[in-house]
């Protein structure tokens, strides 16, 4: 910044602080809570955001620039406020600013609520794309929902989850910005009158119900202020008009009541991201959404001037996050056709060249399958757009492999055979798809190979790979300040919009002056993390003791079980054995168990019931601790990972698709322990395998044993004491005696299918630790492997994910 515009910018920014205490608060000065002056502040940052967003917008129409479309039901965001002043490159001037009026601009940024309108990986994906794409100056928008109540807050009460509602929006968010002028009407229900009078078959879609999707745009800076793009998320709300024909017609309560409905089905982000439940309301949320956004993107396309459908793929292009928005191929098909009059075969080559899906797990039960009956109802034209989309597809199956095949019936959308007929929204996303991404190298061959073989046969250039990549505004800048700030005063600043700088530092990895600034660092960042756990569970974490750290959603095939397992082992060497672990440790687990997901809502009982055990007996004192630290969510995020030496990456192989909070572990000096999963495979390659802790099974001989049927767990059990103990312990009723059998579950179900496979890899983990703990001990070799971890992890930013994205599937050229 130049010397007469920062002054500017500071008189500008002091002023509409002064400006929104005044009219938005109404308050004067002496009147002001914390709150107030976050909301003062949030709400004249907002204003010099408007401004540039505006300013984006007019310059990317000069530049007639292509459009990205991020289509996603989940954006999970977090907080604004610190990002947005860093971004701007104006936090240290707003901190001088507010120091001079006496106020703490850190304690400002607690005061905002998480944008929590996501579960987990996918959605915190989708929040560092827009931040990267914003970044790299690219016209990206997102698409989404305006829940009205994000993720549920996790209580912990007695040990066990309990969930309660997140009213992120009570106080209205500065950072979202309403346009009720830019409503837009969806159609549902009805049905559709056959008509073919003039010579062609004319559906008429009729008793339609219209929904209307009020827009409001959450702004998103990218770093140096220049771009703002934002993300568009709908609110539903029942059409006044059609209200006024149901009450004229004399139906008071009637009219009420659909009124509820269509208002309800933006209120919640359904908290499963493992389990897909076939609810129609969460149906009526993936069509609501993409039928208001597909509208808003050929509203948009046509107010730039465009004024031939056919020129659509060259002018925009369409993401879709997972499946959850693939109804965007029926709903773009069926305006082509109905609205534009387009014949088939165009409307077809138009959608499949606009629209590319990235696939994000192969687990089958959280593969989208909707059934025909649900979608009859819901969206009947929608239905038949779908069978005809089926019918060629098989049709056309087979003329490559025959009549006969037993490819068609794998291949097809609809299945006919499942629950009176489902369609698989996956193979809807795929065939409609001119591209069909994994999120790392591993996944996206088992795309191929395992989810969609015949897909794969029948178009094999449509599948690439596009391995997911974090922000290192948020995931460093932010949350590791003092990391950043060493960083930059070593290699200069321009890590920051370019990651692949830190590979400098690896000239520095054996320079005894840098270890200890690396470990200081990290010693402040645990005694942070320490602090904050002690408010939240009245536990004493000893910063000197290795913080081993596990912090994502709770699933059994992330395997937090076999982390538990690793420190019952070492509770009971302790305590039983006499013998010391090499390095004293502090066990850190953080995440949500889906509110119907009872395995995973036992696992976080069990943690806390070992944690109880472990942390009040006496013999472990100064040894181990054990935490579960309640609502992880990303502002927790960014105090955990920051505080970590070590990573827990430890996914039965195979099953996580890639993994992100690996990367930003790794990105903040931490080591991984982790299998040949995911990213994880190519974080060993980047890092180097000497400074990662890689053990257990590989997708490929977890594949063999699975398809031999042969897998004995007992087996491990009666060959390996260490695995007797522990589990006998868990089932004795050790760890709750008045509820001795609450855990028996985990033994049986471990030693009866172990479907994830935690017996097979339970020697190689603990030996692992314990190497681990010999590394741990001898701090120069630890502080030499984090550093290159930094130097190293370039590679994993989501600008180079990004643009990756924009080169081989956007064609953005510019
Ligand atoms: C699935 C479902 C199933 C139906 C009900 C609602 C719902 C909501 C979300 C999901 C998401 C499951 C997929 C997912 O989160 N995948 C994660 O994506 C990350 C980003 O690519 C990746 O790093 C993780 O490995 C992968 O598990």
């Amino acid at each position: 910044m130049t010397e007469t515009f920062e002054a500017a910018t500071r008189a500008s920014l002091a002023a509409l602080i002064e400006h929104h205490i005044r009219f938005t608060l109404a308050k004067s000065r002496g009147q002001l809570r914390k709150r107030d002056w976050y909301t003062a502040v949030a709400m004249a940052l907002r204003d010099l955001l408007v401004d540039r967003m505006l300013a984006t917008r007019a310059r990317f129409d000069r530049r007639d620039a292509k459009r990205v479309y991020y289509l996603s039901l989940e954006f999970l965001i977090g907080r604004s406020l610190d990002n947005n002043l860093l971004n701007l490159g104006i936090r240290e001037m707003c901190r001088e600013l507010l120091a001079a009026r006496g106020i703490d601009l850190q304690a400002l940024f607690d005061e905002e609520h998480d944008a929590a309108l996501g579960n987990g990986g996918l959605g915190r994906l989708a929040a560092c794309f827009l931040d990267s794409m914003a970044s790299l100056d690219m016209p990206g928008y997102g698409y989404g929902i305006n829940y009205e109540f994000g993720l549920f807050r996790q209580e912990v009460r007695d040990g066990y989850q309990v969930e309660a509602p997140d009213a992120w929006q009570q106080d209205p968010s500065p950072w979202l910005i309403p346009r009720p002028e830019e409503a837009c009407v969806v159609p549902v229900y009805g049905r559709i009158e056959h008509d073919d009078r003039q010579g062609r078959y004319q559906p008429r879609w009729v008793d339609q119900r219209p929904l209307v999707g009020l827009p409001s745009d959450l702004l998103i800076a990218g770093y140096g202020g220049k771009t703002v793009n934002f993300v568009r998320l709908f609110a539903a709300r029942a059409s006044d008009e059609f209200d006024i024909r149901i009450f004229n017609s004399g139906d008071y309560v009637k009219a009420v009541e659909q009124k509820i409905v269509s208002e309800t089905l933006s209120k919640i982000l359904y908290p499963s991201d493992s389990i897909q439940a076939g609810r129609e309301l969460r149906l009526m949320q993936e069509y609501f959404f993409v039928g208001c956004a597909i509208r808003d993107i050929l509203r948009g396309f046509s107010r730039r001037g465009e004024d031939d459908i056919r020129d659509l793929p060259s002018r925009v292009a369409i993401q879709l996050n997972d499946t959850h928005p693939t109804l965007a191929i029926a709903e773009l098909m069926r305006l082509l056709l109905d609205e534009y009059g387009l014949e088939w075969g165009a409307a077809w080559e138009i959608t499949n060249a606009t629209v590319a899906f990235t696939n994000h797990t192969l687990m089958p039960e959280a593969l989208e399958r909707w059934p025909l009956a649900l979608l009859e109802h819901v969206i009947p034209r929608h239905l038949q757009i779908i069978r005809e989309i089926d019918s060629r597809l098989r049709g056309h199956a087979a003329t490559v492999w025959g009549e006969q095949s037993e490819k068609l019936g794998r291949i097809a959308i609809i299945d006919p055979y499942a629950n009176g007929g489902e369609v698989r929204m996956a193979h809807l996303a795929m065939v409609g798809s001119h591209s069909i991404n994994g999120v790392s190298e591993l996944h996206s061959e088992l795309v191929k190979t395992r989810l969609a073989p015949e897909f794969h046969e029948l178009w094999p250039e449509r599948f690439n790979n596009k391995t997911n990549g974090v922000t290192q505004r948020r995931w460093l800048l932010l949350a590791n300040p003092r990391l950043a700030n060493l960083l930059t005063r070593l290699i200069g600043d321009g890590w920051v919009t370019d990651l692949e700088r830190l590979r400098v530092l690896e000239q520095h990895a054996g320079d005894e002056g840098l270890h200890a600034e690396f470990t200081a660092i990290k010693r402040e960042n645990k005694e942070r993390l320490a602090t904050t756990v002690h408010r939240l569970l009245q536990l004493d974490l000893d910063p000197e003791s290795l913080f081993d750290v596990q912090a994502k959603r709770i699933h059994e095939y992330k395997r937090q079980l076999l982390m538990l397992l690793g420190i019952v082992y070492q509770y009971l060497r302790v305590v039983e054995d006499h013998v010391d672990p090499i390095v004293p440790r502090s066990y850190i687990i953080a995440g949500k168990a889906a509110p119907g997901y009872w395995a995973a809502k036992l696992i976080i009982k069990l943690i806390n019931c070992v944690a109880d055990v472990v942390n009040n007996d006496a013999r472990t004192h100064g040894l181990l601790k054990v935490a579960f630290v309640p609502d992880y969510r990303v502002s927790l995020a960014e105090r955990i990972i920051p505080a970590a030496d070590l990573s827990e990456q430890i996914s039965t192989a195979g099953r996580e698709a890639s993994g992100t909070g690996n990367m930003k572990f790794a990105m903040n000096g931490a080591l991984t322990i982790g299998t040949l999963d995911g990213a994880n495979i190519e974080i060993r390659d980047a890092v180097g395998p000497e400074n990662i802790f890689i053990f257990g099974l590989t997708a490929g001989e977890i594949a063999e044993l699975t398809q031999r049927g042969d897998y004995q767990p007992s087996r491990y059990y009666h060959q390996d004491e260490r695995i007797r103990r522990v589990l006998d312990a868990i089932a004795d009723g050790r760890f709750l005696p008045r509820e001795p059998d609450l855990f028996r579950w985990v033994r049986e179900s471990l030693l009866g299918r172990d479907e994830y496979m935690v017996l097979a890899d339970f020697a190689a983990y603990i030996e692992t630790q314990e190497a681990i703990s010999r590394e741990y001990a001898q701090r120069g070799s630890w502080r030499r492997k984090s550093i290159l971890n930094v130097a190293r992890i370039g590679r994993f930013s989501s600008d180079r994910a990004v643009r990756e994205y924009a080169r081989d599937i956007w064609h953005l050229s510019d």
